[in-house]
């Protein structure tokens, strides 16, 4: 039973039967089931009585009947913890309305209404952060995807678009700044030291792109002209303590506005827009419609403080949030199965506005890199879902690195397809046509097949199908024909076992060795199940480069020989590809027997990139990454995570050896640049760290001195984090006093206190786990903060010598985490569970600790819908 919808239910109000919300079995909502919600609700009218402890929120809906729906006696509305006032109907009081679980139905006849709704919600009890919640003394909002029902009853589904009008009261000292969604209209002094304000957004949209933020908070400001000539108001709003961290976000916006113009002809809609930065936030960022909000982390930077990554992580935050504000606002999802249709398509929108700022080739190759780090896990795991899913139970769950990752591959692929200016026309139609609804996968593919002339009947199996396509490549030469045999299996995946072929298109060229050029780049598309490629004119047999710059998110099986890939790692004029050959080379030894020809040849890999003056540094250094221990996992039949330890730090040490006077020259000749120095210190910054790494991992003591000078000397925090994380790992003085020299300069900064928690928990050394113990009882730490959180224990669970300690200590500490999280931030909780469901991977004896974990959570009573839906998923 349900004792709060009891408590709210008036006396002689109908019971409805329970069985329907019970809230152990939760219900699976199916994708086939949509139908559109009966009524539409055209205007909303809110009016909050805000305060940390207890807010007034009343609601009026203009309703209507849908006419695109089947006839209804009754409107429901989703809620979710509310306490229920009130219900008016056309200005009259009713008692007729029922509870069903948490949702409130009220009978209608048909015809349009107003609806006048009454709540009462606890802000400051509100630990999930979806809703209205509290976060260091302000108010704001997180709605997506099923939020807005924790602030007032309401169809809260993305298919009903209203215009809303925000009314805000507040005591005028603890909350001097009002802010909603759309335009300002009013606002202004009341009794008792209270204030208000109005805000319009005349642009319909769904009620989990609502937002409402009061506060105490200072803005940086600026304008921007959009190329229509609106002059649009920016805000970059946070505590006055933050303001001098701003100017970079400022910027960011600027850039956005900018490109989305310049790119695919989009301007911005409003008269004002705003950003918000919150600490205490569940994700990174939210595209309310006007008013985004983001993580302090992506807001917040100055040189001192934040990393060139952060500042690229930022930038990149800003975009996609701004993006959305097309793809994903304007043009929102009529259904959550269909949330990659923003997602996919705005992560590619921010990543090739990356690309277009600082340079394609390392933001292509961080970006595939994250994929395989975490998308094709999921893929190829217990929770593997197709980008446009079939069912689930809690939807966020599906806010996926399959939904936004892959998503954007698939979207990208189209993209390669039809070259550019196709594809813009593709985006134009789709924008034109769908322009203020509520659009489905479907829709977006039919708008790039009538707008960029492409026929995309068969890859339309991409939405459907979960799962990372394998390819085998097969090379054959006679005479001077070259043959390439190509096969493709889509790998079963829970729920589906059959698969069909998809269309792969694939970047080619073929390179003459001699020479060391190719006789032009191809895009092949590979659609059956296997397929020969020919191509005539080599005299000899050529050297293959293959899926150029990832055109496809697939993994691909090729008998290539070591030389072949020694000869791509130093001559492939295709950034990533080059990158993949050293790749290759490194998973052949780390994944093999290692043998000592199998590491000669990335000896001599190596000493070319180290050698050739071409290359930047921040190329470099990405060219001579080790591949992420959750790539090798990937990568590896079963799994050995102490085994693979020693083996990659031992690859790590003989490249330090071999190379030590080029890494010893370049850490001395690249010191402290700073970020004045433009792109060439940044690339600088980055090679130097990664040299440090290696000096390090070479000779601990000398780079322990280094490491410590680098620290010491640092001019921001690029080089101070490079230096803390290599000294992390060491033993001795220096790293304890950089790590005390760390803490207490930064003490009152949590981003920083962040990478203090996060540097220490990623160390490899064996003593790891009981450091992240002592730093769980850290004055510092709190599992009220998501940022702390993570900071902590996603690194925990990402460090193979944490997490897979060899008794299965690291798997309790992370259960044991899920179940405190559980039920107070059940999203928060939820997304540690993956971790422990990649047990079928990991080595007999760990795997079954792993799974007894899982079993223990499964066992421990009331579980959320989040972790019980992963949980399940993970025991299969
Ligand atoms: N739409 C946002 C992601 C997001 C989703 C759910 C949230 O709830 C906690 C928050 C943010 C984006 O893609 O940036
Ligand atoms: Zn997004």
């Amino acid at each position: 039973s349900n004792p709060a919808a009891a408590d709210n239910a008036p006396a002689g109000a109908p019971v409805l039967p329970d069985a329907a919300h019970e809230p152990d079995a939760p219900a699976i909502i199916r994708r086939k089931d949509y139908t559109p919600f009966p009524w539409r609700v055209p205007e909303v009218r809110l009016a909050f009585d805000l305060g940390i402890e207890s807010t007034r929120v009343e609601a009026t809906l203009s309703v209507e009947p849908n006419p695109q729906a089947g006839a209804a006696s009754a409107i429901r509305l989703d809620g979710d913890g509310l306490v229920l006032e009130s219900v008016a109907v056309d200005g009259e009081p009713r008692d007729d309305w029922q509870r069903d679980g948490e949702a409130l139905v009220v009978p209608l006849s048909s015809g349009p209404h107003t609806l006048t709704i009454v709540t009462r919600i606890a802000p400051a009890e509100n630990t999930q952060l979806m809703g209205l919640y509290a976060s260091g003394g302000m108010l704001c909002t997180q709605c997506e995807a099923e939020g807005f029902r924790r602030i007032t009853f309401f169809p809260d589904r993305p298919d009903v678009l209203s215009v809303y009008t925000v009314r805000m009261e507040a005591d005028a000292q603890a909350f001097p700044v009002l802010l909603s969604n759309g335009n300002p209209v009013e606002e202004g002094q009341l009794e008792g030291g209270r204030h208000f304000a109005e805000w319009h957004d005349p642009w319909p949209k769904p009620s989990y792109l609502f937002a409402l933020v009061a506060g105490d908070l200072v803005a940086r400001r600026d304008s921007f002209t959009t190329m229509g000539g609106r002059e649009v108001e920016l805000g970059v709003w946070v505590r006055e303590a933050d303001l001098s961290r701003t100017e970079h976000a400022m910027e960011s916006i600027k850039r956005s506005m900018k490109w989305d113009e310049e790119t695919y002809g989009r301007e911005y809609d409003l008269d004002r827009f705003n950003i918000v930065a919150v600490g205490d936030f569940n994700m990174g960022a939210m595209e309310n419609k006007g008013l985004n909000i983001f993580n302090t982390k992506y807001v917040l930077a100055d040189e001192e403080t934040a990393t060139d990554a952060d500042f690229d992580a930022i930038e990149g935050v800003i975009g996609h949030e701004y993006f959305h504000n097309w793809s994903g606002n304007r043009i929102t999802c009529r259904d959550w199965f269909q949330l990659s249709l923003k997602e996919g398509f705005t992560v590619l929108r921010d990543q090739t506005f990356s690309e277009d700022l600082h340079g394609a080739a390392v933001k292509r190759i961080g970006d595939v890199r994250m994929l395989r780090s975490v998308q094709f896990p999921e893929d190829s795991g217990p929770f593997a879902h197709p980008i446009r899913p079939d069912s689930y139970k809690e939807i966020s769950n599906f806010y996926t690195a399959t939904i936004y990752n892959k998503g954007a591959e698939v979207i990208r692929m189209m993209r390669s397809m039809a070259g550019l200016e196709a594809f813009r026309k593709g985006s134009d139609l789709y924008f034109e046509r769908h322009d203020g609804e509520a659009a489905t996968c479907e829709d977006f593919v039919k708008a790039m097949e009538d707008g960029a002339g492409l026929d995309l009947t068969q890859f339309r199996r991409w939405y459907e199908q979960a799962g990372t396509p394998q390819v085998t490549v097969e090379q054959h030469h006679e005479g001077d024909r070259v043959t390439l045999t190509l096969a493709q299996v889509v790998p079963a995946t829970p729920g589906q076992p059959d698969k069909l072929p998809v269309p792969i298109p694939l970047k080619i060229a073929l390179f003459d060795r001699e020479a060391g050029t190719h006789s032009g780049e191809q895009l092949i598309v590979l659609t059956q199940e296997s397929q020969d490629f020919t191509f005539d004119g080599h005299a000899k047999p050529p050297v293959l480069s293959i899926n150029r710059n990832f055109t496809a998110p697939v993994a691909i099986e090729r008998d290539i020989a070591r030389e072949d890939l020694v000869f791509l790692a130093a001559h492939d004029d295709d950034a990533f590809a080059r990158h993949e050959a050293m790749q290759e080379l490194l998973l052949g030894y780390l994944l093999g027997d290692g043998d000592e020809a199998a590491r000669e040849a990335i000896g001599t890999a190596a000493g070319a990139i180290l050698a050739d003056d071409a290359l930047d540094h921040e190329m470099r250094a990405e060219l001579l990454g080790l591949p992420t221990f959750a790539y090798l996992a990937e990568r590896s039949e079963v799994f050995d995570p102490g085994a693979m330890v020693d083996k990659r730090e031992g690859l790590k040490t003989w490249l330090g050896e071999t190379f030590a006077g080029r890494f010893a020259q370049l850490h001395d000749s690249l010191a402290e640049p700073s970020r004045a120095a433009g792109m060439a210190g940044k690339q600088a910054r980055r090679m130097r760290s990664v040299a440090l790494a290696y000096l390090a991992a070479a000779d601990p003591a000398d780079g322990a001195k280094r490491g410590l000078a680098q620290y010491r000397d640092a001019p921001g925090m690029t080089d101070r984090q490079g230096a803390l994380a290599v000294l992390a790992g060491l033993d001795g003085p220096e790293r304890d006093e950089a790590l005390a020299d760390f803490y207490s300069r930064f003490a009152d900064n949590a981003l920083v206190i962040d990478k203090w928690f996060t540097l220490q928990a990623s160390a490899l050394r064996e003593d790891v786990l009981g450091q992240i113990e002592q730093l769980a009882r850290h004055q510092a730490f709190t599992m009220s903060n998501p940022n702390r959180v993570r900071a902590l224990y996603a690194a925990a669970a990402g460090n193979p010598l944490a997490f897979h300690a060899a008794d299965g200590t690291g798997y309790r500490m992370i259960a044991d985490l899920i179940l405190e999280l559980n039920l107070r931030n059940p999203q928060l909780a939820a997304r540690f569970v993956p971790s422990l469901g990649r047990f079928r991977r990991i080595e007999p004896k760990r795997a079954a600790m792993m799974r007894a974990e899982l079993e223990r959570i499964a066992g421990a009573g009331k579980l959320s819908r989040d972790v019980a839906e992963q949980v399940e998923a993970s025991l299969g």
